[in-house]
């Protein structure tokens, strides 16, 4: 049957799984939009396409799935940029679909023209780097192929952004729908293991402190459970990188937390005084991770690595075993393999030592409440003890939570590890509570991120999708003050602002708003607030003043 290209464009998405789509129309891309009417695709018109790529992120982060948005050629396309630049530096399946001028005009100089024709702005060179596949559909010979290759990407084992540019006049050309039948769905391989496992459980045999360094990979390899068994059984302890905070719940015995360097440093402590053997799983070695390449991290230490792409394998560090192949399969061999050898649990001698000697747990600081971060301390105790399951949090300061937040090894904490890009939580949190319907939705961000983004808010208010905006006020872009206080002698520049009245802005977008400047303040918000079902503007008061002791690179 012959429909049009936005007909099968929208049947394509709904092939894909896609139910909603993040978005404004522009007269470039009216045809698709048409065509939306009648699917089953809910299109969601944000305030700013960067809000669009980065809800579609958001989406594809807690789904595992491919999301997508929409905008017009020229401006619109260019403003989805550094939400997709994120989604290629998380890896996330989202398909920008963009529009441009009718092909029959490329290079004359037609309005908001990004064909890249007659010196006009590029949307494919624009989008080269940031994109793992790209197209300007310039016809509909080859579309069951672009559309394929398109599918290859998104769904397949190292998947990240694809976007679709399609002119005018082609989104209106008709083409037989058995164009759908050339995509094909790529099967989940499983990789073999190319190293040897019994290698790697000699290792961790014959070490007297293993400890495991538990990355994303865990995470996107759904080994969280099994990584817990091998931690218990063999008492062997646990600690993340910051995206994968949770994989081993945190406050129990065998969590050391976070491991980086804007955590409470106790994973590093452990790490330096007491590791003989370190075993990465799934987790990189950046620059936070590894505390800017700290050689007493590594030093006097066996060191094994495993990793679902060959690519990670020695990159920073040369590991005395590496093994390239699915971090569950790979988990579950070594601990049949400990099983078999009637491996002993590792003594907790030194484990104990340590915890006694740490200092108090996250969550229970209201004791000390001379400590400028109190507040923000107590807010991510009783977030974590409030929703322990299923609460959605998107962080965009992450420095607090890396040392007040102790994630269980269900509760969802979504770093903004990408391109770290401010504005990003609120939309993000947007798109993921699209996706995860029931769950309480929680975006954390700085004022100076907020202002970014927080039109957005209203995208919430207008589709009644549940929020949580928890704004830390402070008056001041806090990263760059610190290192204006520590590295450049206090010569303040363009850090301070005015901030907006939250509440009156709270009150014209019509959502509820909690102003926390002391404990009973953040009480009566926890008690008084539905941080389920409701939208929400919690503003913490931060003393410009305060920050955490840690130095940034530079
Ligand atoms: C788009 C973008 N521009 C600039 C930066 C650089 N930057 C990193 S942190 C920061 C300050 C953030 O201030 P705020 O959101 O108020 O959070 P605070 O540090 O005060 O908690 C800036 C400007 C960035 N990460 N992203
Ligand atoms: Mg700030």
């Amino acid at each position: 049957m012959n429909i049009s290209v936005s007909e099968l464009i929208v049947r394509y998405l709904e092939r894909l799984g896609i139910d909603t789509i993040f978005g404004m129309p522009g007269a470039h891309v009216l045809p698709i939009y048409d065509r939306l009417h009648d699917s089953s695709v809910k299109s969601v018109l944000v305030k700013h396409e960067q809000g669009a790529a980065f809800m579609a992120g958001g989406l594809a982060r807690v789904s595992h799935r491919p999301a997508a948005c929409i905008a017009t050629a020229g401006p619109g396309a260019t403003n989805l940029i550094t939400g997709i630049a994120n989604a290629y530096a998380e890896r996330l399946p989202v398909l920008a679909i963009t529009g441009e001028t009718s092909t029959y005009i490329f290079g004359r100089g037609g309005l908001q023209e990004s064909s890249g024709e007659g010196g006009t702005i590029d949307q494919g060179a624009l989008f080269a780097s940031i994109t793992r596949y790209h197209k300007l559909i310039e016809r509909t010979d080859y579309l069951g192929q672009v559309l394929n290759q398109a599918t290859q990407v998104l769904l397949g084992r190292e998947p990240g952004p694809v976007l679709l540019s399609i002119p005018y006049n082609v989104q209106k050309e008709m083409v037989d729908d058995s164009v759908l039948e050339q995509i094909h769905f790529p099967r989940k391989a499983a990789i073999r293991n190319t190293a040897s496992v019994t290698e790697l459980a000699g290792l961790i045999r014959d070490a007297r402190t293993p400890v495991i360094i538990a990355g994303h990979g865990c995470i996107q390899a759904g080994a969280r459970d099994v990584v817990s068994t091998l931690s218990e059984t063999f008492n062997i302890p646990v600690t993340t990188s910051l995206k994968a905070k949770g994989v081993v719940a945190e406050g129990t015995p065998l969590s050391l937390g976070c491991l980086g360097v804007t955590s409470n440093g106790e994973a590093y402590r452990y790490l330096v005084e007491h590791a003989d053997l370190l075993v990465f799983l799934g987790a990189g070695f950046n620059e936070r991770t590894s505390y800017l390449w700290d050689a007493k991290l590594l030093g006097n230490k066996k060191i094994a690595q495993v990793d679902r792409d060959a690519a990670q394998l020695g990159r920073v560090f040369q590991p005395d075993v590496a093994i390239c192949g699915d971090i569950r399969a790979v988990a579950e061999d070594v601990f049949a393999a400990l099983e078999a050898c009637d491996m002993p649990p590792k003594s907790r001698e030194h484990l104990d030592g340590h915890q006694a000697a740490a200092p108090a747990a996250a969550g229970d600081s209201r004791a000390a409440p001379a400590e400028p971060f109190h507040l923000i301390r107590s807010f991510f105790g009783e977030l974590a003890q409030r929703f322990p399951h299923n609460a959605l949090v998107f962080d965009d300061n992450i420095v607090f939570a890396q040392s007040y937040f102790d994630v269980s090894d269900r509760n969802h904490y979504f770093p903004n590890s990408g391109i770290s890009s401010l504005g990003h939580a609120i939309p993000a949190a947007i798109g993921a509570r699209c996706y995860a319907k029931d769950s309480p939705t929680f975006a954390i961000l700085g004022d100076g991120g907020f202002q970014m983004c927080c039109m957005e808010m209203m995208t919430a208010v207008n589709y009644g999708i549940p929020l949580n905006v928890v704004v830390i006020n402070n008056g001041t872009l806090s990263l760059i003050r610190k290192n204006q206080y520590q590295l450049y002698g206090e010569r303040y520049i363009d850090c301070d602002f005015v901030n907006p009245d939250f509440g009156l802005l709270a009150q014209s977008f019509g959502v509820a708003h909690y102003r926390v400047e002391t404990g009973s303040d953040l009480d009566a918000m926890f008690d008084k607030a539905d941080l389920t079902g409701g939208i929400n503007l919690i503003e913490i008061l931060l003393d410009k003043h305060a920050f955490p002791r840690y130095l940034s690179a530079r």
